[in-house]
């Protein structure tokens, strides 16, 4: 069966670890001779909260993915390699080298080395994502959702000036912990950005497309912004399930309420159901289903119109807990895993 499932960070490589063991995979590496598993899982994953940082190009989405299915990742914070050490980024400091906010660690260098020397000798990033996994192994092929780049931006009022200017979605996030109102949230370079190779293939191609317990707004909906993207999801002939980020009116993770609030949705699983659409009632409409955690009013009849919505336990405490979610998901999209 192939299965795509639409990703950005923490959230999304949790998700995909749950989507690998519901499918007889290892939630971490791949399956011995995978070519032999009668599945196969595609990520497309957020490039927009990639940044170039003391010349290194950082894409946090691909490598918490890549990080979190290969094994390496620390799992604490759910970012960046597992017995981490800072050398670099405390040098940086010494040096007042700028962006000291940003938790750039000493492994996490060497990709970033890997992948700024690939891109700087024309390698595209879904190469450079190819080669990387060829160590980390992760057992769902990993694709950007564009090669070209995108990259997030927010429009806030500087906290001492007020003057109004756009930072990059990192310092938005980490510098100032999404505590600046947004104005709003651009992906800058979407317009002219086209989907990675394979991407719209997998798309069309997909039994089932999931879209993972992400950002609604900086992930999947980046995601989205890329051109094609919407069209191949509404054209697709697999349903389109889709798991609920928000859990009792609250993030799961990170900050996706200052996001969603950006756009004027609330942070409720009913309303980001409505702001996904319908696939039934609408053109733009991506849902034909909607899983929502136990006892979530979005579950009420006419909650989220025409979408079948299901309520399931949507805390992703281990991996069983998240197969789970993964195994509802297949069943609202209509797919035997057995
Ligand atoms: N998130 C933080 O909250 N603080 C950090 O210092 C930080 C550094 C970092 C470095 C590499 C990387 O791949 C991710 C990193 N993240 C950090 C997470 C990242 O900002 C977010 O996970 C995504 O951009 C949003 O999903």
């Amino acid at each position: 069966m192939k299965v795509v499932v639409v990703v950005g960070g923490v959230g999304g490589a949790r998700f995909l670890q749950g989507v690998k063991h519901a499918l007889g995979l290892p939630s971490v590496g791949s399956a011995q001779g995978a070519a032999e598993s009668p599945h196969e899982i595609v990520a497309i994953v957020n490039t927009g909260d990639d940044v170039w940082l003391h010349g290194l190009r950082i894409c946090p989405d691909l490598d918490t993915c890549m990080y979190t299915l290969g094994g390496g990742i620390d799992t604490g914070r759910g970012w960046g390699r597992t017995g981490e050490t800072w050398t670099v980024k405390d040098e940086l400091a010494a040096y007042d080298a700028g962006s000291d906010w940003f938790g750039l660690g000493d492994k996490d260098i060497a990709t970033h080395l890997v992948r700024t020397r690939m891109l700087r000798a024309g390698y595209p990033l879904s190469a450079v994502t190819e080669a990387l996994c060829a160590r980390w192994r992760p057992g769902v092929r990993l694709l950007p959702m564009s090669d070209d780049r995108v990259e997030t931006h927010v429009v806030v009022d500087e906290p001492d000036s007020g003057e109004r200017r756009a930072i990059h979605f990192q310092e938005w996030w980490i510098r100032h912990q999404a505590k600046l109102a947004a104005h709003s949230i651009v992906p800058v370079g979407a317009e002219e950005a086209t989907a990675a190779p394979g991407v719209l293939d997998a798309i069309a191609g997909a039994d089932a497309v999931l879209l993972a317990p992400s950002n609604p707004v900086v992930s999947v909906g980046t995601v989205l912004s890329v051109p094609g993207v919407r069209t191949a999801l509404v054209k697709t002939g697999a349903r389109i399930v889709g798991v609920s980020p928000i859990v009792n009116d609250r993030p799961v993770r990170g900050m996706a309420d200052a996001c969603l609030t950006a756009i004027g949705v609330a942070t409720t699983a009913e309303a980001v159901g409505r702001h996904y659409g319908s696939r039934r009632h609408s053109a733009e409409g991506l849902l034909d289903g909607w899983l929502v955690h136990t006892g979530d009013p979005a579950a009420l009849p006419g909650a989220v119109p025409d979408v079948d919505v299901r309520a399931v336990p949507l805390l992703m405490s281990d991996v069983d807990a998240t197969a789970g979610m993964a195994r509802a998901a297949f069943s609202l999209a209509g797919v035997s895993v057995e």
